[in-house]
């Protein structure tokens, strides 16, 4: 089935035809920037979100537990806690720049309980969708600024595997990625699941230098959440775009809330809470610090429908950790 994205987004009408695509390379004029910052880790305990650079304590702690998630009925809990923190690449690592450019090979493994839609079995039209939906994000297309990255489906796989699918627990998560996992730290993994009770997750850059957790490294959504999915409110695919900013080194826009400072990013004005929902105007604002909430950009956690960016300041972020943590390591 053939799918055209329609989105209206302030009097632009963008009509995206999905193709098949072999290498997607779109342009677009950057729009006006939005603000974003990092979003608060629901950390499970303090003692579960260390990571200062010399280990992954909170990973060992989930492998140790084998991971109770709860489930999100109406997706109030839209993401696996994020256990890691992003880690700051030295001054004068690579990008920052409106002139970088490079393109990410995806590997899309589909991963299903069966053979039909509601078991999580989506066609190739509808991951070539996905991975248009989310290369347009990164282009700047939907508004925001143009990343700079660009995406190339290398592959797409699929497995019939109900605890994979289920993905309802760590092990099960390790088993699948230990199966599927291919390329190397600047290939892009996608698994679509069952999502486990979330929307998705993902990982920081960082993880690529830990020989135990590497092989997580990627992204897991929902089979819902790609464009034209059962997930009412997040069925445009920007659940993706929203785990692959994290995975190129992107915390939340609420990250640290109005403290500032907790996404790392200087153009994202502070944000005390996730967006929920898409607020009718753009004049939500939780923090008395100047700017109003990034309720538009992909690291929120707003309905999809209501992502248009990544700003400048982040796409400066995901270039250079792009270029410290995965460029030229296996
Ligand atoms: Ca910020
Ligand atoms: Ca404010
Ligand atoms: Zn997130």
């Amino acid at each position: 089935m053939h799918r055209t994205h329609t989105r209206a987004r302030r009097g632009h009408l963008l009509a995206v035809a999905a193709a098949g695509l072999a290498a997607l390379a779109v342009s677009a004029s950057p729009a006006a920037a939005h603000n974003v910052s990092h979003a608060a880790k629901a950390s499970p305990s303090s003692a579960l979100c260390a990571w200062n650079g010399g280990g992954f304590s909170s990973l060992d702690a989930l492998a140790g537990r084998s991971a109770a998630r709860g489930t999100g009925a109406d997706f109030a809990v839209r993401e696996k806690a994020q256990l890691m923190e992003d880690t700051e690449v030295p001054t004068g690592t690579t990008g920052g720049t409106s002139s970088f450019t490079d393109t990410i090979d995806v590997y899309f493994h589909v991963v299903a309980a069966g053979k039909t839609p509601k078991q999580g079995w989506v066609s190739q039209d509808h991951v070539d969708e996905q991975i248009s939906a989310l290369a347009l994000s990164l282009s700047g297309f939907y508004g925001g600024y143009d990343t700079g990255f660009k995406l190339r489906l290398a592959a797409t796989d699929y497995t019939i595997n109900k605890a994979w699918f289920d993905q309802a627990t760590f092990s099960d998560e390790v088993a699948m990625k230990s199966a599927l996992k291919r390329g190397d730290s600047t290939d892009l993994n996608i698994y679509s699941t069952s999502g486990g009770g979330y929307l998705g997750w993902a990982y920081y850059p960082s993880i690529v230098t830990s020989n135990q957790y590497r092989v997580l490294d990627g992204v897991v959504i929902h089979y819902g959440s790609m464009p034209g999915g059962s997930v009412r409110n997040y069925n445009l695919g920007f659940t993706a775009s929203h785990e692959t900013g994290h995975w190129l080194g992107l915390a939340h826009t609420f990250e640290k809330g109005c403290i500032g400072g907790g996404d790392h990013v200087s153009d994202t004005p502070e944000q005390g809470v996730p967006t929920s929902g898409c607020p009718a105007d753009n004049t939500q604002d939780t923090c008395s610090t100047p700017g109003w909430d990034p309720i538009h950009n992909y690291m929120d956690y707003s309905y999809d429908r209501c992502y248009t960016q990544f700003t400048k300041g982040q796409g400066d972020r995901m270039q250079k950790q792009w270029s410290h943590w995965r460029l030229g390591r296996a």
